[in-house]
């Protein structure tokens, strides 16, 4: 059994090797101190990817020990689909969204040897308020996802601290700090980069907020991806987050970054992987964000669901950035008019938000992707997940990826517009070569309907768009590589082209498992297979196809 040992001061990851085992019921059901460990597992890892249980739907048990006592923090960075934490056999908390950040203060008891056990399910809830319900077309994969971390309380505790760029110029930045606890200080010293604690703070009860200028401040851009760094000493603990200084904003119809007309290059990612589900590991991220960049693409959109703060940090580093969106799919009128539904949309929107505010990669909030805005019931949970995060931050653009076009009824509450569709792929006939006249007229057509005068100053993108490709067919037919390479280099010339679009997402970069039979069509062997590469990240003709294109249209 691996144990772990939680610092004084500090995180510890408790990543490795954890006991495990694989029972057929439901958490309910669950007696945790009778669960007999026969078996091995990693953590981050999916367990449904493991001999054993493989593709079952069940409860995978992990269980470490933890050298440690006191008050404690515990954050699991995001699990699926569901997970319940036992400390010492007791029940802790409950995780109820998929690959939501969840963080847990207790009282771990007398310093010492204790067991931690986290049970996660991956049965499908088919309600309403379900998050994700079994048609979305990306597997449902049961393990813990992301990693657990442990950290002993001090006396003061960080609830938040907040960079937004507010001038580009002269590096003006807001900062928000919130501590909790031992809060009689009156304030915080400040130090930039690693330099002196020259400036402070002023705290009232813990909380404060002020402008500062970033001395020697440089732009994060895509190409130059500068990174600074705040430090904040309260008492004697000092709080460390890594920021950039750039502005984007919607407006005219068109994307600025930096005050210079963005367009974007961009691709949807799954963060999965056939071998490894949802527990991506960073090398695989970093690699996938290196064959992106090398291809000129400038944008990913993390789709479905919100990302993590190692892949986010990745971005940053790299300079790529990202849509970043929280968990929704095709969700119909039994859930857009459901209150747990709404409930729980708002409130992982919101946790979404403020893990990632201060990444600059994240150029963009999304949500509820192809939901039935088409109808007016949609309107108020569209207007309340808008509004949930104005009221955390003005700062980035908000958009959702729409597959009802122009007869979509909620482009008003959002920024930016956004389109999934599929054209000479799902909504045409059968043609069997690619039919460029018939792709070009269906994006001209939603164009004119975005130049009409009430959407004419939003943005206009293509959030997805695509066809699949067989590794190794060249037929030229629907399913070759070629048929695909040409629909997505024509998409791009035309996004990038100048006009209308600010740019397009295609869809995907790489193959993903879903499901053989279920709503979604073609799916052969469970693989949604529009990636540019494959499951194992080989590339497909468009992946330097594309990347020809792109470098054209942006001049690399
Ligand atoms: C939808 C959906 C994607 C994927 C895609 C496809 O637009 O948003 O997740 O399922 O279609 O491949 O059909």
């Amino acid at each position: 059994m691996n144990l772990f040992t939680v610092p004084a001061s500090g995180v510890v990851e408790l990543s490795g090797i954890w006991e495990f085992t694989f029972v057929p019921e439901a958490l309910e059901n669950l007696a945790v101190e009778t669960v007999n460990f026969d078996s091995l597992a990693a953590v981050p890892g999916c367990f449904d990817l493991q001999s054993g249980c493989f593709m079952k739907r069940g409860t995978g048990l992990y269980r470490c020990k933890v050298r440690c006592g006191g008050e404690n923090e515990l954050v699991c960075h995001g699990l699926g689909l569901r997970g319940v934490i036992y400390w010492d056999g007791k029940q802790l908390a409950s995780v109820e969204a998929p690959f939501s950040q969840e963080k847990l203060r207790f009282d771990a008891g007398e310093y010492g040897i204790h067991q931690l056990v986290i049970a996660v399910n991956n049965e499908f809830d088919d309600s309403p308020g379900s998050l994700f319900r079994r048609n979305y077309d990306f597997y449902a994969h049961g393990g813990i996802y992301r990693k657990v971390t442990m950290s002993a309380l001090a006396p003061l505790r960080l609830e938040k601290l907040q960079v937004i760029p507010r001038n580009t110029e002269t590096g003006e930045v807001e900062v928000s700090l919130e501590v909790s606890g031992d809060v009689s200080a009156k304030e915080a010293f400040l130090s930039w980069d690693e330099g002196e604690f020259l400036e402070t703070l002023k705290l009232e009860k813990g909380v404060g907020k002020a402008l500062f200028c970033v001395p020697g401040h440089k732009l994060w851009t895509p190409e130059s991806p500068h990174l600074h760094q705040l430090t904040v000493k309260v008492n004697d603990q000092s709080f460390t987050t890594s920021f950039g200084i750039r502005s984007i904003t919607a407006a005219q119809g068109k994307l600025f970054l930096n005050g210079k007309e963005l367009k974007i290059a961009g691709i949807n990612r799954h963060d999965a992987h056939p071998d490894f589900g949802y527990a991506v590991p960073d090398d695989i991220r970093l690699r996938d964000l290196q064959m992106l960049k090398e291809q000129g693409y400038n944008c990913i959109r993390g789709c479905h669901y919100p990302q993590s703060e190692d892949f986010l940090d990745l971005c940053d580093r790299v300079g790529m950035m990202v849509w970043e969106e929280s968990l929704a799919w095709g969700n119909r009128e039994l859930s857009m008019t459901d209150p747990l539904f709404k409930e729980r949309q708002v409130r992982e929107t919101e946790k979404m938000v403020r893990k990632s505010i201060n990444h600059p990669c994240v150029i963009m909030w999304g949500f509820l992707n192809e939901c039935s805005s088409d109808f007016e019931f949609s309107r108020d949970l569209i207007a309340s997940l808008a509004a949930a995060i104005r009221k955390l931050d003005t700062s980035r653009p908000i958009t959702y990826g729409s597959m009802f076009l122009t007869k979509d009824v909620c482009l008003d509450l959002v920024d930016v517009i956004s389109f999934n569709t599929y054209p000479c792929w799902y909504r045409e006939g059968q043609e069997q070569y690619f039919d460029r006249e018939n792709l070009l007229s269906h994006l001209k057509e939603l164009a004119d309907f975005a130049s009409a005068p009430e959407y004419a100053e939003k943005p206009l993108l293509i959030s997805e768009i695509g066809a699949e490709a067989f590794p190794g067919d060249h037929s030229g037919l629907r399913w070759s590589e070629e048929y695909q390479a040409e629909l997505l280099c024509e998409v791009l010339r035309h996004t990038l082209g100048g006009g209308r679009y600010s740019g397009a997402f295609l869809w995907q970069f790489c193959d993903i498992r879903t499901y053989i039979g279920n709503t979604c069509q073609h799916r052969p062997g469970g693989f949604n297979r529009k990636g540019i590469v494959d499951g194992s990240r080989r590339p497909k003709l468009s992946f330097k196809e594309t990347g020809k294109v792109i470098k054209e249209c942006l001049n690399k």
